[in-house]
Formats: C-alpha cells, sequence, structure tokens
C-alpha cells in the first residue's frame, strides 16, 4: 500500500491554505467541493505523498462534527488501493468496521471507503482507488 495523502481538518480553508503554502513552500495542486462529504479540501503535493487541507459549514458532515468536537488536526490517512472493492471485502472479512457499504466518490476522481477510527488505534483510515486510471 501507499500513503495517497493526509487529510487535515481546518476551520478557515483560505488562511489554511495561505499556512501549507508557507510549510510546504509550494502552490495548491487541486481544490473541489465534494458532494457526497459535504466538503471543501485542496491538495498540496509532496513528493511522498498529498496533504488534503478539509473544511466544513455545513453541520451534517463529518467535518463539521469533527471541528466541533475535536478541534483543528490530522483527520484521516488515505491509502491508495489496486482494487477497493476487493479492499473492502479483506477488511470486513478481518473483521474492520467500514463505514459504508460500497465506495463513495470521494475528491479527486476517487472511490472512497473509510475504515472506523476505533478499529485503527484512533486513526479514520481511508481507502482510495482513482476511477479512471491513467
Ligand atoms: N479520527 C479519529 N477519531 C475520530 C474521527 C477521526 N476522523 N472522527 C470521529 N472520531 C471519534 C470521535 O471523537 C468519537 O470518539 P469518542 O467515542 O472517544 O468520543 C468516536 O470516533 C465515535 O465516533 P462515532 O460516534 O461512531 O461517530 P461520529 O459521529 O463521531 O463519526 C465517523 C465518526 C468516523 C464514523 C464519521 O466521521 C464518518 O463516517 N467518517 C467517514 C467519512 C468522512 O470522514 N468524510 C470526511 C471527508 C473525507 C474526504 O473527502 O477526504
Amino acid at each position: 500500500m501507499k500513503i495517497d495523502h493526509i487529510g487535515i481538518a481546518v476551520k478557515n480553508l483560505d488562511r489554511a491554505v495561505e499556512n501549507y503554502r508557507k510549510i510546504t513552500a509550494s502552490e495548491p495542486v487541486y481544490s473541489e467541493y465534494v458532494v457526497s462529504q459535504k466538503v471543501n479540501v485542496v491538495f498540496f503535493e509532496t513528493e511522498s505523498g498529498k496533504i488534503e487541507l478539509l473544511s466544513s459549514e455545513d453541520e451534517d458532515s463529518a467535518i463539521y462534527k469533527f471541528l466541533e468536537k475535536r478541534g483543528e488536526g490530522i483527520h484521516h490517512m488515505a491509502f491508495m488501493v489496486k482494487d477497493i472493492y476487493e479492499s473492502m471485502a479483506d477488511y470486513k472479512y478481518k473483521g474492520y468496521k467500514l463505514l459504508s457499504e460500497k465506495p463513495l466518490i470521494g475528491a479527486a476522481n476517487k472511490w472512497v471507503a473509510f475504515i472506523h477510527p476505533k478499529d485503527c488505534n484512533g486513526v479514520l483510515i481511508e481507502l482510495c482507488e482513482k476511477i479512471i486510471k491513467e
């Protein structure tokens, strides 16, 4: 497996983007509103994986709830997998709690699925697979 990105929940996306411009000494590479997650995201690229800044003002979204309860910080770690259905079935078989029955359309043209943080030592894990492979 390869780490695709680390997700960081932020309250003010514009200010966080300015900050991560300085931290990574680079420009953001991609931004999007992810409908399935009700979240605005901005990606920065590093040599060994991306950084995803996430923010939401929608009270029903996971990110809004996370920010209310826990404040800003690392929200999830995402692994790129070859076949998301196979991967989900494998984790399910091993007893991990998947947060959806099927993959959802996530940011940057990827299928995504999540494993409950309680099963991963307090870290929400995202599995992702490119919908259209390059
Ligand atoms: N990382 C670690 N722990 C987390 C967490 C996270 N991201 N989100 C919630 N938790 C903790 C809660 O603080 C809570 O801890 P305590 O029991 O100690 O208080 C615990 O997990 C309970 O969770 P829950 O009651 O089952 O559910 P929540 O309503 O808090 O929802 C979660 C948590 C992970 C099930 C929900 O956020 C979810 O379904 N996430 C998947 C989708 C998602 O996160 N999308 C965001 C956008 C992703 C993207 O586009 O990249």
